[in-house]
């Protein structure tokens, strides 16, 4: 291929170098022709899904001029393809993702075609929900403000960075992207949206999709400043995005490109556009053709002849032809590695370390509160934030005692380390999480509170989708630490419905999610230091009950104090049978264990202590003393945890077992206000011991 010097002279055109117009002219080009092959790959049933970025071709080229790739940091859409093209992912790259080879730097196969990543040029992972990647995004620019003035083990930020993320017309009506804005603007963070308005989500016409166009809607945002222009222009996409990423660099504020496109192609390989839009509308797409129109200009303003633009289109085909060839010889994932890259859990001594027995013995919830001041003062990537966590507004901080916490977990956190590193959220889970998931990306270590278990289900696409998925979709390059703390449960009396729910077993569902829940002060410590050692999201359940328990009261451990995840602890031993169970269900348990053994029923209580893993090896050794086993839990019956702890025993315990495994559980209903109507529905230390005593006697 000739250099591009040889190609075109040194002059200028609209203010722009010749030789850049014809760079970023072949940038498109290629862009065109990766798509292209991709179809027929398709078509010859070589890759298993397609997805075109055509139309938002000269869009993406043009902007990419005023991006830095390494130095800022890119959360791209599916039909980003010209972009990352233009910061420099290789196409062979792209085609390895679509045939799904081993040697997709992105995902090594795990990952659907165009879901972008590549850490070398901050490019990171991608998920699938329309939406989801602006909370993360927003969490990335507010880690590169925290992390620049400071020297902080495994995390770097650039001065003057920016954070780009982009979604399509249809995607702005996801509350994600809502709740990013509002901590965008507030934050006057240095974000770059980009909407690339194609006017369709999939066969959904934007007219349907919202009152008015994003820019408008947008425009009572404070701090933001928006642009509607035609992104098929390259020259406008150049010009103003020059301005509005100047304006984001220099700390001004986020900025939103509103860019109306084209989308000449089917939204993907699984659609057939003329199935609700207009041969008309389908013409007038095609004739907004950003790649011809940039092509025709140059051509006719003498900026390059079309003899090279011919000789660059042959030049671009056959090395598309070259990468696709390559591509399709790469080799093809091991079957077996499907599981690799799921979790990733530290090394912590077993047997933990001495807790010692020094000082007054403290409550669940100071416990935690005591940890957290630990934690933070030993580690400089610890934030803490979510609702109410915070103090007080600083003006009046010293007037006050200070709020930390409705339950008081985060008290005085604020007041220690500061308002940067303990802080108030907008009252929206998704923000809370999401906003974490993307500083952890970025190496920090945020703790994400969740008020109530009964409210964290808006976060639940993050947890699930952005953080849960991170080290599997990237294959170990991406990784999420995350400690998520959430006051769960009930036996509140007076609670109600929306403040005493369990529902842990929805969470154990996610694989590379660690699910830890503390029956006692010590044990919360301990999990809570470990959760802190993760490199991959933890769900730490507090039960707001035992928060005040004289019986879950422990002396603060010793700071080696770190329990080992996936480890039950025996709290009570026996020999008829043995009662699996966590949280609040410990101690009556233990209180029904104490009932039978007057009985002269010797029961073994163990507290599982973590769900997600969950230790096997005690539940099968101690059934394989007693030879029953009994799970007992808070939460409702039916797909609860238990009916996991009974599966595995019915798999892997079925020899030793003289009876079938019993649950107690709350149930299949809510948890409701009135104090005795809670008492009846919620598992009572007399329901486990009338269980435990049947059982024994099967
Ligand atoms: C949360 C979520 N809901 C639904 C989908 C399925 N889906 C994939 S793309 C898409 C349309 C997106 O439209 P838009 O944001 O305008 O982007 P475009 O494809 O037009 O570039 C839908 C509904 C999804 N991926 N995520
Ligand atoms: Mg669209």
């Amino acid at each position: 291929m000739p250099e591009r010097a040889d190609l075109v002279d040194a002059g200028t055109y609209r203010g722009v170098a010749h030789r850049e117009l014809v760079d970023d002219l072949r940038t498109m080009l290629l862009a065109r022709a990766v798509d292209e092959r991709q179809m027929t790959l398709h078509k010859q049933g070589r890759v298993h899904f397609q997805i075109a970025g055509a139309g938002h071709e000269a869009l993406l080229v043009a902007l990419a001029r005023s991006l830095r790739a390494g130095v800022d940091w890119f959360f791209p859409y599916y039909r980003d393809v010209a972009l990352v093209l233009a910061l420099g992912v290789e196409p062979r790259q792209v085609i390895l993702q679509s045939v799904g080879s081993a040697l997709d730097k992105s995902s090594g196969g795990r990952q659907m075609p165009a879901h972008w990543g590549d850490k070398d040029l901050h490019i990171v992972s991608q998920t699938s929900p329309t939406g989801s990647q602006c909370l993360p995004a927003v969490g990335c620019a507010e880690a590169g403000r925290y992390i620049a003035p400071r020297r902080l083990a495994g995390t770097s930020a650039s001065p003057g960075e920016v954070t780009y993320v982009s979604l399509g017309d249809g995607a702005t009506s996801e509350g994600e992207f809502w709740e990013s804005l509002n901590t965008a603007c507030r934050l006057l963070l240095p974000l770059v949206y980009l909407v690339a308005d194609n006017g369709y989500a999939i066969s959904v016409p934007a007219v349907d999709q919202s009152p008015a166009p994003v820019a408008q809607l947008v425009s009572g945002f404070p701090g933001i400043e928006v642009a509607t222009f035609d992104g098929c222009d390259y020259f406008a996409a150049r010009a103003i995005g020059a301005r509005l990423v100047a304006r984001a660099r220099s700390g001004a504020g986020p900025v939103l490109l509103h860019a109306l496109v084209s989308r000449p192609d089917s939204h993907s390989s699984s659609d057939v556009q003329a199935k609700y839009r207009s041969a008309a509308q389908i013409a007038d797409d095609a004739a907004r053709d950003p790649v011809r129109r940039l092509e025709g200009e140059l051509v006719a303003a003498g900026v390059v002849s079309e003899a090279v633009v011919a000789q660059m289109k042959a030049d671009v085909h056959a090395s598309v032809a070259a990468a696709a060839a390559s591509a399709l010889e790469a080799p093809l994932p091991d079957p077996g590695s499907a599981v690799d890259h799921v979790l990733s859990l530290p090394e912590i001594p077993d047997p933990p370390g001495d807790p010692g027995q020094v000082g007054e013995t403290i409550h669940f919830g100071e416990t935690i509160r005591r940890t957290l001041h630990e934690v933070m003062a030993a580690d400089e990537r610890v934030r803490v934030f979510g609702e109410d966590v915070a103090d007080a507004h600083e003006s009046i901080l010293e007037e006050v005692a200070g709020m930390g916490g409705v339950f008081g977990t985060t008290e005085g956190l604020q007041r220690a380390f500061g308002v940067d590193r303990c802080f108030n959220t907008p009252l929206a889970e998704a923000n809370i999480v999401g906003r974490a998931v993307g500083q952890a990306l970025r190496g920090l270590r945020p703790s994400a509170e969740i008020q109530f278990f009964d409210y964290i289900w808006p976060a639940m696409q993050q947890i699930r989708s952005e953080a849960a998925t991170a080290r599997w979709r990237s294959q170990g390059v991406f990784t999420v630490p995350l400690v998520i703390r959430a006051a769960i449960g009930g036996y509140l009396s007076g609670a109600g419905p929306w403040h005493s729910q369990s529902g842990e077993s929805i969470f154990t569902h996610i694989p590379g999610l660690v699910v830890l829940f503390p029956s006692r002060a010590r044990d919360a410590a301990g999990l809570l230091r470990a959760a802190f050692r993760c490199e991959d999201p933890v769900l730490f359940l507090e039960h707001k009950h035992l928060f005040r328990q004289r019986y879950a009261m422990d002396a603060f451990p010793s700071a080696d104090y770190v329990l080992p995840i996936g480890k039950a602890a025996t709290v009570r031993p026996g020999t008829d049978l043995t009662i699996v169970t966590w949280g609040a269900m410990v101690h009556r348990s233990l209180l029904a264990a104490e009932t039978l053994a007057e009985e002269g029923i010797s029961s073994e209580v163990i507290d599982l202590r973590s769900l997600a893993p969950f230790d096997k090896e005690a539940v099968a050794e101690s059934v394989r003393r007693t030879s029953r086993l009994l799970v007992a839990h808070e939460d409702t019956v039916t797909s609860g945890f238990g009916a996991e702890v009974a599966a595995f025993a019915a798999d892997e315990c079925f020899a030793d077992l003289d009876a079938p495994v019993r649950r107690v559980a709350a149930p299949d209903t809510w948890v409701p206000y009135e104090p005795a109507l809670e008492r009846a529905m919620l598992p009572q230390a007399a329901d486990v011991a009338e269980a435990a005593r049947r059982l024994a006697k099967y």
